[in-house]
């Protein structure tokens, strides 16, 4: 018998829950005029795909609309998002990029 009947020597640690920082996707877009390859270039430049993965995935969004293109912090993703939309609009291609919390 250790005498701690009524755990008065018993310690509960607690742990103050370290809170993570929201995530977001960032969303491209389909649309009827940007050229295919302009949408894999942007998708190699900004989001570091390989040459076939931003093939598939500019096919994935020409064929069902939308794709999540990556998820990142609340700045990352407004960067990745102001670039795609500032490097489209310099190319006069109506190509739309948002963001929405994960
Ligand atoms: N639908 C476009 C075309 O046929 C290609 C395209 C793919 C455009 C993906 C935007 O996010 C996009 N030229």
């Amino acid at each position: 018998d250790d005498g701690n009947d009524d755990e008065t020597s018993v310690i509960y640690k607690t742990r103050a829950k370290t809170a993570r920082p929201p995530l977001y996707k960032v969303l491209i877009l389909n649309d009827d005029y940007t050229p295919m390859e302009f949408v894999v270039h942007v998708l190699e430049r900004f989001f570091g795909l390989s040459h076939a993965q931003a093939f598939e995935l500019m096919l994935t969004v020409h064929k069902k609309g939308v794709a999540v293109v990556g998820v990142f912090s609340h700045e990352v993703a407004e960067t990745k998002v102001a670039q795609v939309m500032d490097f489209a609009r310099r190319h006069q291609h109506p190509l739309q990029c948002t963001m929405e919390k994960e």
